[in-house]
Formats: structure tokens, sequence, C-alpha cells
């Protein structure tokens, strides 16, 4: 290596389930590239194309460096000013203090999510001064909490298997979860069980990356999993693969449970989902004569009206063949629960002055901004871009408009949120910061320090809150501590058993340090429900008024429009992250919608044409492409792409519901209905356009 060439050891930032160890080479304060870290024992110097990509979004000329406020009418990216930090910070302290002795603290509410996934600037210093500031609560649900509920209540913890024993299973079943692009080292594994002789199945919607390269691909409809998971346990039960021994012993509600499949033949099945009864049939005899076996489960089935019920219904299934304890047995939809942090130690919920303050559920922002009662007069976004990602962008966008709505974004870029914002404030990439990465897959907890000098003025989010908290006037303890200090004390106020023997000296010195994990605090020994089993029968469920043994419920957008529109991610971008990265977006191509040639045909619709996908919430311009990788009736389009207002291009979420799923108020982005045509045969007063 050249003598003015420095590597240094860093992690991923981004929401993805992989948080790759990286490795770094800095040339005179300037990251030069990002590659893999080939000591790390699960992601093995292997990254993706796009974080490889990193230098170019770190020293893009549109990366936002000091504090910007806006000077003429919201909607625009093109009035802001430049100020001084030392102005920003007074423009919000005294706005804010106006708000609170008029309106009161709940009149401000903090809109974040995970764009960086440290914990020191996701969730620690900001958390404590929203609190300190007695804010509104934030239901941080866009994402998985459907699935976890649900699996708590299968399992008592939403965690699954070690991702390192799935090399051992002899049947993977990937379950709504495209892989391929989502969570690559996944992938590796999977192949790694192959050579070894394992089969590979997909069930999805769409024909993806991942289902191309399975053994064996089943399509359903959208919405239908739990139909097709009572299928499976169907037939195992009418032909006796059940493992008798292991559900005695570890489950409860069996009887309940062969009770409910009865009218679940793979006919009646095969009508719900659209796959062929026999292979219903074939499935489960694999899955009941193959052990080990492992269900990845994604985060795609969940985001549904009846995603919760799905992915419970999906986890009873390594209890019926008797999968947990098995090394490589079991399912696996995320393990984030095993990092058992202290959270009222950390964020500090006891700072907050009211013990009633009310709770926003971030998927229904457009609600909120515009009918909350008492109404909302500030926004605080970071770590997250809801004028892309938030569904029923119609509403969440005109409430964004308000006048009278205060709103502070702060970011890396100018983003479409930072379209609404009246001050936007620059945020340091985390190559900037010292933080702490845990991963919702596997179970390796990281240390990242800085790489590089903050770029700019930029100041990350834990800086940018304490000092907010010291110009807001607290004076607790709580907004002293030094990152250093706070990382401390994450690691010692935590009782968790997983974590026990993980300090920052091991962290410092080895840069990432695996969770214990011994098998009496793993599924079969430890389950923690309310019985103490495995609950194909929950009273917490019944009580809640929903069914308590599994039972499927279709999902439920307007009838009136034909066509079950899935928005999911893309290859190349990060959720809406990565999006304005030339290069990634020239691999992406278009914003396609694919959908199927009988449906295209009925509509004169042909690969290329620009079309119009609409329904009562609003439109979006998308191009086809004509493709027997969907189903007849269900459309598909791939990534989160920023407007693009010389084109007439939207969101995709202009067309999503803020409809909440049935469990943990999840999401429901892939329960929507929708109508297409193409953009040509439109009348012009029908036009796109905000
Ligand atoms: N490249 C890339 N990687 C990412 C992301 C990204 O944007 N891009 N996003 C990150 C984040 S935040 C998350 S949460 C994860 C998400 O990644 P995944 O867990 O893979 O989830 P999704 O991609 O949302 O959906 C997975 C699949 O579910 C399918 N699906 C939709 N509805 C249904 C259904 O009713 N039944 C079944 N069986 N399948 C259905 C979709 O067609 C899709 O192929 O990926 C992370 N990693
Ligand atoms: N239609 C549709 N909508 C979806 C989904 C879908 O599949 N389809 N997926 C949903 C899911 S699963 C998720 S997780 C959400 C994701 O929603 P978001 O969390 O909003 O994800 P991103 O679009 O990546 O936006 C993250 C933003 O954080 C910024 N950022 C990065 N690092 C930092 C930092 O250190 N400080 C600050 N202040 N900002 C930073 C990035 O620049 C970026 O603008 O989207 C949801 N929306
Ligand atoms: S986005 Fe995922 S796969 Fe790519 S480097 Fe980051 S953690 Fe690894
Ligand atoms: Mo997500």
């Amino acid at each position: 290596m050249q003598p003015d060439l420095k590597q240094f050891r860093s992690v991923c930032p981004l929401d993805c389930p992989d948080t790759c160890s990286l490795s770094v080479t800095v040339k005179n304060n300037r990251i030069v590239s990002v590659t893999g870290n080939p000591h790390h024992p699960v992601t093995r110097g292997v990254i993706c194309h796009k974080v490889r990509k990193f230098p170019e979004r770190i020293y893009h000329p549109d990366r936002v460096l000091y504090p910007l406020k806006r000077t003429e009418k919201k909607g625009d990216l093109s009035s802001f000013q430049r100020i001084t930090w030392e102005e920003a910070y007074e423009e919000i302290v005294s706005k804010f203090q106006s708000i609170i002795a008029t309106y009161g603290a709940e009149a401000i509410l903090p809109y974040s999510f995970y764009g960086n996934m440290g914990i020191l600037n996701s969730e620690c210093m900001d958390r404590r001064f929203f609190h300190r500031l007695g804010a509104s609560h934030l239901d941080r649900t866009i994402c998985n909490s459907a699935s976890s509920e649900g699996i708590r209540y299968t399992m008592g913890m939403g965690v699954g298997i070690d991702p390192e024993d799935t090399v051992h299973a002899k049947l993977i079943i990937i379950w709504g979860c495209n892989l391929i692009s989502t969570n690559m080292h996944q992938a590796v594994y999977v192949n790694e069980a192959r050579k070894k002789g394992a089969k590979v199945i997909v069930i999805d919607v769409h024909r993806n990356r991942t289902a191309k390269w399975a053994d064996w691909f089943i399509q359903l409809r959208p919405g239908t999993d739990t139909a097709f998971a009572l299928g499976l346990i169907h037939v195992l039960i009418a032909e006796n693969y059940i493992d008798k021994d292991f559900i005695s012993r570890y489950t409860k509600g069996y009887s309940e449970l062969q009770q409910a499949v009865k009218p679940y033949t793979p006919e009646s099945v095969s009508n719900i989902t659209g796959v062929p009864a026999e292979d219903i049939i074939h499935l489960a005899r694999m899955y009941g004569q193959t052990s080990p076996s492992f269900i990845r489960v994604g985060n795609g089935l969940q985001h549904h009206d009846n995603g919760g019920m799905a992915v419970r219904t999906i986890f009873c299934l390594p209890a019926l063949t008797g999968q947990w304890g098995k090394k490589g047995g079991g399912a696996l939809k995320g393990n984030s629960g095993y990092f058992g942090f202290n959270r009222e130690r950390i964020q500090r919920p006891d700072l907050h002055p009211n013990p009633h303050a009310r709770t926003i559920n971030m998927n229904q922002l457009g609600d909120a901004l515009l009918s909350a009662e008492p109404p909302i007069y500030a926004l605080f976004v970071y770590n997250c871009n809801p004028a892309q990602v938030a569904p029923d962008q119609s509403k969440v966008r005109q409430g964004l408009m308000r006048d009278d709505l205060f709103t502070v974004v702060h970011d890396l870029f100018l983003t479409d949120t930072c379209r609404y914002a009246d001050l936007v404030l620059p945020a340091t990439s985390h190559f900037e910061n010292l933080d702490l990465y845990r991963s919702y897959w596997h179970l390796y907890l990281q240390l990242h320090e800085p790489v590089i000098e903050p770029i700019g003025e930029c100041k990350s989010n834990f800086t940018l809150f304490k000092e907010l908290a010291h110009r807001m006037g607290f004076k607790e303890d709580a907004f002293q501590v030094t990152e250093e200090e706070m990382i401390q004390e994450i690691l010692e106020t935590t009782d968790s058993l997983y974590l026990k023997g993980i300090t920052y000296e091991k962290l410092k010195k080895q840069g990432f340090v695996k969770l214990t994990v011994p098998d009496e605090l793993t599924f079969p020994a430890y389950i923690p429900t309310p019985s103490g089993k495995i609950e194909f029968y929950s009273e917490q469920l019944e009580q809640k008024g929903l069914p308590p043994v599994p039972a499927y419920i279709p999902i439920q957008d307007n009838d009136n429009y034909p066509l079950i529109f899935v928005p999911g991610p893309n290859h190349q971008y990060l959720n809406s992250t990565l999006a304005n990265i030339a290069s990634l977006q020239k691999m992406e191509g278009k914003p396609f919608l694919h959908i199927h040639p009988e449906d295209a045909k009925q509509r004169s619709i042909q690969t290329g044409d620009e079309i119009l996908i609409y329904n009562e919430r609003g439109r979006c311009k998308l191009y086809a492409n004509v493709t027997e990788d969907v189903l007849p009736g269900t459309v598909v389009s791939q990534g989160l792409w920023w407007d693009d207002p010389e084109q007439g291009l939207q969101s995709v979420n202009h067309l999503t519901s803020q409809r909440l799923a049935d469990m943990g108020g999840g999401a429901t982005f892939f329960s929507t209905t929708v109508e297409v045509c193409k953009f040509s045969s439109i009348p012009s007063n029908k036009d796109t356009g905000e």
C-alpha cells in the first residue's frame, strides 16, 4: 500500500440486514475506496455494488454542507439561503418556545427512521431531547412492526435462528424476501447449503432476482400467504408429517389448530392463492420429509392488511415438524431482539414531563399533519425521507405544505422532504461519526470509529440534539455525555445475557464481537410467551379481538380497482437513499411497472409505454414492462425514486394507503389496489403533477 494511503475498518450504516464490515481506504482525509472487510466472519469481505459507490455519495456536489433557510413559499428546492448554525439554533429554539407557550409541547413531532442504523445517531440523544421537550411520541411502524408482533404471539420474542447455522439446512424456503437484492449474505449461506444438497424454494408474488435463482419458485397472489401456510399445515396434519413429541412438549393449542385448518384443503387454498393444489401438497410433503429445514421470512409479505397474522402463521410451521433446536432448523425474520439494550436508560422516557403524551403512528403522517387534534405545528425530520417513504403522499405533502407548520429536516441531501422544510441542517455521513451498530440479521455488535473529519459544517444527529438541548436550557446529566460515555452507558446498563462480556475495550480492539446466544436462551428451551410454549392458540390475540388461532382474512383495499399493486424496494437503491446517485440510477434504468401480458393487452399497453397508475388516493407515472414475471391481477414496481417534476414522475406512495395492518400498527404498502392506463390515453386535465 502507498505510504499516503490509510486503511480503516468501518461498518455499513444502511438499513440492510447484513450490516457489513467495511474496509475504507483514505488519502489526505478523503475516502478513495470502500470495500468489504475480509476479517468479518459473516460478511467476509463481500459487499454490494451500491456501497462500493459510497465515495460518489459522500463527495457528491449536491451534498448539503451548511444550514439553509427557506426564503420563499414551500414546495420547491430553489429558494434556500445559507445561514449559520447559530442562526439555525436560534430559530429552532424561538419557534419551539413560542409553539410550546401557545399550544403545548405535544404540538411538536419528531419524525425519524433508520437512514443511519447507528444506535447513537438513531435512537439516543434524539430520543432524550424530544422526551425532555415533552413532544408527541412517534410510533416507528413503517418497516417490520406487524411481523415482529405476529412472531411474538407465536414465539414470545421477535427473533429467529443464527444465520450462520443456516448452512446446515437441507430445505430452505425464502418467503416474501428478495434476498439477492436485500440480504445478499443470506444468499451466500444458502448457496453453501445448496452445495451440500439443500433445495431452495422461493414463495413470492414476483419472479424477481431471488425467484429466478431458486430451485423452485412458487408464485401466489398478494396477501394470501396465511391461507397458503394453513394449506401446508392441513397437508402436514392430514398426511401425518408432524412431530408429536415436539408438539406435546413445546406447543399450546394444537387441537384448536387442527380444527382451524380443516377447511384449508389444497383445493380451497389453491382458489385463494392461485397456486396449483398439487404444488401445495408437494411442498408440504417436502417440508414434512426434510430436516433441518429453514424458512427465511422477508419484510414484503407483512406489508399487508393481514401481515401480522401471515408471519405468525408461518412461524407455526417449524414447530409442527419439530425444527427448533436443530442446527440450521427453524425460521428467521429478524434478530435485533437479541440486542437487548436498556431503552429506559438510553432513551430516558422518564424525562418526558407528560406521561399521557399522545403517540402518532408514522404510517399516518398525512392525517396527523392535516387533522390531528390538537394540531401539530412543528415537525423535526432526521434519518428519514417521509416525502418519499410514507404512504398516502397526496395527504403527506398537503400536510407538509401547511404555512403554519414549522419543518426542520436534517439530512445529507436536499431530499424531496426538503421541498417542504423551513430549515435544512447538514448531516455528517456515518464515516464522520463514532457509533455502535447491531444487525437485524447476524449476531455481531460492531463499533464504528470515524474514518474522516466532518465535511463542511455537517453535524451528526448526536451532536445536533445535544447542542440543541443546551440551547433549550436542558441541564440534566443526560445531555452532558460524550459519545464515548454514551457507548459505555449502552454496554453497561444492559441486563441482557446475550450481551454479556461485550465491553468497549473489546469492541475497540476487535471491531466486532458476537453475542452470546446459549442454547438455554434460544428456542425451544426458551419461549417467552405467557404459557412458556409456542402458541398456536394465543389468549393475548383473543383479548385483542383477533382470531386466537391462525385464520385467513383477505386484504381489503378498494374493490373498484382491479389490480393489486406491490411497490417494493429495488436492487441499487436503499429505500430512497442512493436514488440520487447517477451511476446507480444508470444501472436501475427506469422506474418500471411490471404487468402481465393479459392485463397489458386489455389496456393496449406495450413494454416501454409511459403509463399512468392511479386510484382514489393519487396517481403516478411509470414505464410499462409487460412480463409473465407477475400474475394476472398483480402489478409490481421496484424502488423509491425521487420526484422528477420534469418527467412528471411522482412517488409510488401517492397510491398507497395509511390503513394499518392487523398487528403492530404496521404499514400496508402492498395491499394497494389500482387501475392502469396508457399515459397518452388520459385527458390532459387528469395529468400528473402536484
Ligand atoms: N437493495 C436493497 N436492499 C434493501 C433495501 C432496499 O431498498 N434495497 N431495503 C432494506 C429494508 S429497509 C428492508 S425492510 C429490507 C426489505 O427486504 P425484503 O425483506 O426482501 O422485503 P421486500 O423487498 O419489501 O419484499 C420482499 C418480497 O416480498 C414480495 N411480496 C410482496 N407481497 C407479498 C405477498 O403477499 N406474499 C409474498 N409471499 N411475497 C410478497 C415482493 O414481491 C418482494 O419480492 O431490505 C433492506 N435491504
Ligand atoms: N412504497 C414503499 N414504501 C416504503 C417501503 C416499500 O417497500 N415500498 N419500505 C418501507 C420501509 S421497510 C422502510 S424501512 C422505510 C424507509 O424509510 P426511510 O428511513 O425514510 O429511508 P430512506 O428513504 O433511505 O431515507 C433515509 C434518509 O436518511 C438520511 N440519512 C442517512 N444518514 C443520516 C444521518 O446520519 N443523519 C441524518 N439526519 N440523516 C441521515 C438519508 O440521506 C435519507 O434521506 O420506507 C418504507 N416505505
Ligand atoms: S447495503 Fe447491505 S449488503 Fe450492501 S454493504 Fe450495506 S450491509 Fe452490506
Ligand atoms: Mo425496512
